[in-house]
Order: C-alpha cells, then sequence, then structure tokens
C-alpha cells in the first residue's frame, strides 16, 4: 500500500493541497487511457470530417496536435465527446461521453485509492463530479462572440462551490492529475495554501462575463497562490474548501488532465442523479465495482433518463449577491 506519508498527510491538513510524485504508473495505467482516447479522437475526426465541419481527419498527427488541429479549425470545442460525466443542463439522447475500459482502470487504479484511502478511510466511494480536460493552446483555441477562449483557464473557485448543499458535510477529496506533464505554462493548476481553512466563499455565477461560478478575488488571498507543475504519473489532492484555480495555456501544447473526486460511501454526492459506485470496501469488498462496463452503463442509463425527465441544478449561487458586483 502507497498511503501518503506521515509528512504528505500534514502537509495536506496543514495547507489544504498536497502533490504527490508517483500515484499511477506511467506506462502501466496511463498510457492505456491515452491509446484509448486516441480512438474517440479518431471518431470524433470523421464525425466533424463527414459534416463538413474539418477538411481532413488528419490521422498521421500525434494526440495533441490533433486535437488542437481539429478543435482549432472546426472553431469549436468538443470536450464532451471524451468526458466521463454528463453536462449540467441540456442533456439529450445523443449528448456523447466517454466512460471506456481504461478510464475506469484509471478511477480504480490501486495506487490513487490507497493515496485516497488514507485520507477518506476504508470504505472509498467514487463520486461522480470528476472531468476529463483538454486544452488546447489559447494561442489558436476557439473563441466566443466576447473573443474569450472557449474552455481556457478555470476560473477561482472552491470544489464544495460546485456541488449541491446536502454534499456540504461530505469528506470530499479531488484527485486532480495530468496525463501529460503540466507546468505553469500550460495551465496546471494554482492553489491558496491555506484557504481551507476559511468558509465556503460566495461564488458568482457569470462573474465578469466569464461562463462558470467563480470566487471575486477581494474574498481571498490571491497573492498567496502558488502554481503546482505536475508530471505524468503524479497527483495533486485537495480539500472540497481549498481555493484553486488553473493557469491559461500560453504554451504550443495541450493541457490535459483528470479531475476526479472521492469520499466515503454513504455520504451525499451533492449531484445525486449522477452514478457514483463503491471503489474500495475493507468490510464488504462485494460491493465494490470492479466492471467498466456496468459503469458505461450506469452513465448511459443516466443519460437516457436525464434526456426526457427533469434536469436538476447543481448550482447554489445568485449572481445579484452583492459580493458580486
Ligand atoms: O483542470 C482545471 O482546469 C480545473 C480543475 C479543477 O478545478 C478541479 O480539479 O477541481
Ligand atoms: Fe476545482
Amino acid at each position: 500500500m502507497t498511503a501518503l506519508t506521515a509528512e504528505q498527510k500534514e502537509h495536506f491538513e496543514e495547507y489544504g493541497f498536497v502533490h504527490v510524485e508517483s500515484v499511477f504508473d506511467p506506462e502501466g495505467e496511463i498510457d492505456p487511457v491515452i491509446d484509448e482516447y486516441a480512438g474517440v479522437l479518431n471518431s470524433l475526426a470523421e464525425k466533424l470530417h463527414d459534416e463538413g465541419k474539418i477538411s481532413s481527419t488528419y490521422p498521421d498527427l500525434p494526440f495533441g496536435d490533433r486535437v488542437t488541429k481539429i478543435y482549432s479549425e472546426s472553431g469549436e470545442v468538443h470536450n464532451q465527446y471524451f468526458d466521463f460525466s454528463l453536462p449540467q443542463a441540456g442533456v439529450k439522447p445523443d449528448t456523447p461521453f466517454w466512460a471506456g475500459p481504461a478510464v475506469f482502470g484509471v478511477f480504480t487504479a490501486p495506487g490513487v485509492l490507497d493515496v485516497v484511502e488514507s485520507v477518506v478511510g476504508p470504505e472509498v466511494y467514487s463520486n461522480p463530479v470528476q472531468h476529463v480536460r483538454i486544452k488546447v493552446p489559447e494561442s489558436v483555441a476557439p473563441r466566443d462572440e466576447q473573443g474569450n477562449v472557449m474552455f481556457g483557464a478555470t476560473p477561482w473557485h472552491q470544489d464544495a462551490g460546485v456541488v449541491n448543499p446536502e454534499a456540504d458535510d461530505t469528506n470530499m477529496l479531488t484527485v486532480w492529475f495530468p496525463l501529460m506533464d503540466t507546468d505553469a505554462e500550460n495551465g496546471c493548476l494554482t492553489v491558496v495554501p491555506g484557504s481551507h481553512r476559511g468558509e465556503l466563499l460566495t461564488h458568482c455565477p457569470g462573474y465578469k462575463d466569464r461562463p462558470g461560478l467563480q470566487i471575486p478575488e477581494n474574498l481571498f488571498n490571491i497573492g498567496d497562490s502558488m502554481p503546482v507543475p505536475v508530471k505524468k504519473g503524479g497527483a495533486l489532492l485537495l480539500t472540497k474548501k481549498t481555493v484553486h484555480a488553473s493557469l491559461p495555456n500560453v504554451s504550443d501544447r495541450i493541457r490535459w488532465s483528470f479531475d476526479l473526486r472521492y469520499q466515503p460511501t454513504g455520504q451525499a454526492t451533492g449531484r445525486s442523479v449522477f452514478p457514483g459506485f463503491v471503489a474500495r470496501s475493507a468490510s464488504k469488498p462485494e460491493s465494490e465495482l470492479h466492471d467498466a462496463n456496468t459503469w458505461y452503463e450506469m452513465w448511459k442509463d443516466t443519460r437516457d433518463s436525464l434526456a426526457i425527465g427533469e434536469q436538476p441544478t447543481f448550482n447554489r449561487w445568485d449572481s445579484n449577491d452583492p459580493s458580486c458586483a
């Protein structure tokens, strides 16, 4: 078991984050995910080519250059095609998502579960608030009508702020890790050490015309923030109250990461209509999910029922809050 060392645990408790250098086996666990996504990108390329949105499928380009070329030429960000979660609104019967076996393998890799267990305890649940994020270089990224990069840097937030209040007492742990080396140039995360000791701060929807939620910069000590470069195989752990953001990708390569969340089994996930699963259980090993296809089916069933039913909101915030002015 490669649990957190006492020193890493102390750092996590003191500062609200810890960078762990070897959590995954880069070749044995991360490369199969990259290979699996190469197939997903190929299907996307063929679809967009059939639709006349790109002039070639760019079959000979490596993943990063290929996805960059495709996003740039089509003028659209197609991240939902790769994501293993559904959008927060507008789910349709054909909303794409990817919940493949190599992805499931990394969610349940022994190394990450060992690390997670040292924070959340022996009953480990995979919380369904989870994303893959592919960020192409800002210089060529698609932009919206206001000229803002689509799917660029992530604004300041706490992860507790993006789930429903029912999860306010949940011990939710964020595990962020890249599929390739990240640094300040290609847009790694930046964290505010010690910010987890404070309250849940006000998040403003659509603040300064940026989509999503953002904590206004006067509500925390932005001057204390520090970028945390993470290499392939490593991970960054965050508490649900640690204030963090990501830097813009000003490099000429993609920035590609997973952010997963785990918690003790039985606590609220904050997005109860999305499917989680028991990833590890000391008391009831038979409750653990080991079948990737079952996981895929759970997301598919969720998509199919949300597409015809009422869609919940995961947002507790009000853009008219005085702090958002
Ligand atoms: O990768 C990003 O840009 C943001 C990730 C994030 O906020 C998270 O993992 O909680
Ligand atoms: Fe986050």
